[in-house]
């Protein structure tokens, strides 16, 4: 039952990392006896394997799903602890791994399935030997043309094509690293990266299909070499695929002696072998920069041999990947999210994935369910943000499909359980086993997951922490918290997926996520640094955490820390709503209140009495502490294009304070219609908030740490 019982009325002794939580334990749910059956994780011998006192040798089991040129001779190297090394003395190359042994077993089995957007398109089916070949003819052009070699780094802005793992897997190749920026982001945040990376090749694509329509994506090219430039970086060479190749999708003229067609340049190597070059397992293989816009982007530098390593291993083992499987990831290669459970994860195991070019709902919200139904997809992983707009838009549209899942996995956020029962009952016709995995870009893969036949799942807890991955939560002071109370989630220990560094910046790496809870810089034993998420979580007497979001999410009602999600969650049992977003609003009594922003299921008009009904459930499920000022019904979240809701942009608006860059948004456009609405109707009853403080104004802008 939910503890509805009020926190203390203590403003001043709350501790920074408390968060009064509310929210219901939930039963656990079983994976049917089939899907048991079948597990890779099936035994709980294994369990046994990654236990403790068995670190950090238990990952020699997930090494060993690699071929390597060379072994190691040290597991982890803490001697310039916080920057572990793993696999030390052992060789490899990543995309030998992802395709050429591959391709040497089963040369004609289905490396890669691309689903163009229009449906009026037929699917492509790409070998392994075809992936081989086109791997090899682009490491040619990069290595002969351009005279790339190991440890120069490449930036990337490509869409949702197969020349995107293409273009990745003959960088890493050569030892290249690749840093590819999500293709929805502007022309200038790729400028920012290519400068911050010293990148002088820039790869793009000329369009892309988005909605029904075909893109002017190269004209971006343009905005991000002039960008760099003014940085201090120049980009010698852009290479441009062409989403069909001989015809030219962009307006934008091609810049004599800087731009070249890559379809052009492979007609010089056809049928050319490049031998991958054997590199050391802590070489990076890529830079993925977080998604930040406030303050600078952080290049997460990514090492070969444990980053492969791990993906392999939790796929195998957390999305339950074999060989034989038909697996789609619902998600963008420009997140890391894509790097390791799109390409690097899947392709190192040898099975199918699939890369869908579009928007979910084009043109209907059945479209994913028609791709699955056709593709015979078994495994789907996606995010909750997908996952409600899917609800919002179809919500009995998978039932007319025929398609059937024995995985599904979730990432991004965390899921409401609302959402969670939906996602499970209808998407996954209550057959299939769901993982909710919980981790970041700086990780490289899961931390906090469900063995899906070992471990029974819990809507709105990722789990336990995953193998080989011991989580702790703390207090500011780095006491530990007791069960069921909330504080800073921590990792204990170092774990092969884990980032190397931030490029070009190791204070910020130490400053960010190592000083906190250090208490002795010099030490070179990992027990003296845990790892700091940055993440508020509690755990439950089973064990599971559940992840209350970035500690920049909570809202602070006189003293009281409220997570957001939970406010969200409460608003999202009211039938009616699609999807919620809680900020503060400054208040000069209390501190801070609550407002909710809830975007309604088609069909559905606005008013009073739902939004008392949003009100009502938040009493209900936390207490009138949570009360918020004001719901706001809307037509849509403001949101980025990995579909995460941003919460300083809404929060902004009912602050009256300037919203800031609004440039990378989805939907940029929404943001005026929510602040027409939002701050008319406050105007009207006098509930403009006073000018923000500098401090404030700095809270309000990045809350939510998007
Ligand atoms: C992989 C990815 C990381 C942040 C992370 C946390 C939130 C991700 C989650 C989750 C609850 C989950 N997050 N997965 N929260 N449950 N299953 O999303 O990386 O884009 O860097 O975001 O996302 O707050 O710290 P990234």
């Amino acid at each position: 039952m939910a503890d509805k019982q009020e926190p203390q009325d203590s403003a001043g002794q709350v501790s920074e990392a408390q968060i009064a939580v509310h929210w219901r334990e939930e039963e656990y749910i079983y994976p049917p006896e089939s899907f048991v059956q079948q597990a890779n994780a099936a035994d709980p011998a294994i369990l046994e394997r990654f236990t403790e006192d068995k670190f950090p040798d238990c990952f020699k089991e997930y090494a060993d799903l690699l071929t390597w040129d060379a072994p190691w001779h040290t597991t982890l190297d803490t001697s310039n602890a916080p920057f572990w090394k793993w696999f030390v003395g052992g060789k490899l190359n990543a995309s030998y791994n992802c395709v050429d042994r591959h391709a040497e077993a089963s040369p004609g089995k289905t490396a890669i399935i691309f689903v163009p957007e229009l449906e009026s398109d037929e699917h492509v089916e790409i070998s392994y030997s075809d992936l081989l070949r086109r791997v090899n003819e682009f490491a040619a052009v990069l290595r002969d043309n351009l005279g790339l070699k190991a440890g120069d780094r490449v930036t990337l802005h490509m869409p949702m094509v197969p020349e995107l793992p293409v273009t990745m897997l003959a960088c890493a190749r050569l030892g290249v690293i690749h840093s590819q920026v999500f293709g929805g982001f502007s022309g200038a945040a790729c400028g920012h990266r290519i400068a911050d990376s010293s990148s002088r090749i820039l790869i793009t694509m000329d369009g892309y299909y988005r909605a029904g329509k075909l893109s002017d994506h190269k004209v971006k090219a343009d905005e991000a070499v002039a960008v760099a430039s003014q940085e201090g970086q120049e980009v010698g060479k852009v290479l441009v695929w062409r989403r069909h190749p001989g015809q030219y999708a962009s307006a934008t003229p091609m810049a004599e002696g800087r731009d070249v067609f890559v379809d052009e340049l492979l007609g010089g190597h056809r049928g050319k072998t490049v031998a991958p070059v054997s590199m050391p397992a802590e070489a990076p293989l890529f830079l993925m920069y977080t998604s930040g816009t406030t303050g600078r982007p952080k290049g997460c530098e990514h090492s070969t041999g444990g980053y492969l390593a791990y993906v392999a291993g939790t796929s195998k083992y957390y999305q339950d990947i074999h060989p034989g499987d038909v697996y789609w990831c619902m998600a963008d290669i420009g997140w890391i999210t894509g790097h390791s459970y799109i390409v690097y994860g899947p392709l190192a195991l040898g099975t199918t994935t699939v890369i869908y070019e579009g928007v979910p709902n084009y043109p209907d919200g059945g479209r994913p369910w028609r791709i699955a139904g056709k593709l015979g997809v078994n495994i789907f992983h996606t995010s909750p943000t997908a996952i409600r707009m899917l609800r919002k838009v179809g919500p009995e549209e998978p039932r007319k499909y025929d398609y059937h899942f024995k995985s599904m996995t979730t990432v991004g956020e965390p899921i409401e359980p609302e959402v969670w029962r939906w996602y499970h009952a209808e998407v996954g016709k209550g057959e299939a086993a769901i993982t909710d995995t919980w981790w970041q870009t700086e990780n490289g893969g899961f931390l906090g997951s469900t063995l899906p036949g070992l471990q029974p799942m819990k809507p709105g807890s990722c789990g336990p922490g995953v193998l080989g991955v011991y989580p702790v939560i703390y207090d500011e002071d780095g006491n530990e918290v007791p069960t069921g109370k909330a504080g800073n989630i921590c990792i204990r220990n170092p774990w092969p997926g884990t980032f190397q560094t931030v490029w070009g910046d190791p204070e910020r790496y130490l400053d960010t996520y190592y000083r906190k809870y250090n208490t002795n810089p010099d030490s070179k034993d990992w027990h003296d640094w845990p790892y700091f998420c940055n993440d508020g979580a509690l755990q439950a007497a089973d064990g599971y955490y559940r992840i209350l979001g970035r500690v920049d999410d909570v809202i602070n009602v006189a003293g009281h820390r409220l997570g957001t999600k939970e406010i969200e969650s409460a608003a999202l049992t009211v039938p009616e709503v699609a999807e919620a977003a809680a900020v503060p609003v400054i208040d000069d009594i209390r501190g801070r209140v609550v407002e909710v922003y809830v975007s309604l299921k088609p069909g559905l008009e606005p008013g009073k009495a739902l939004e008392g009904k949003v009100s009502t459930a938040i009493d209900n499920e936390i207490g009138k502490i949570a009360r918020p000022k004001n719901v706001w019904i809307v037509p849509d979240m403001p949101k980025t294009r990995s579909g995460k809701i941003m919460r300083r942009v809404i929060a902004s608006i009912s602050n009256f304070a300037d919203v800031g860059d609004v440039t990378t948004l989805a939907n940029p456009e929404i943001v005026n219609t929510i602040r027409q609405h939002v701050q008319s109707s406050k105007v009207a009853s006098d509930d403009v908030p006073r000018e923000l403080t500098e401090a404030e104004f700095e809270e309000i802008k990045k809350f939510g740490g998007e």
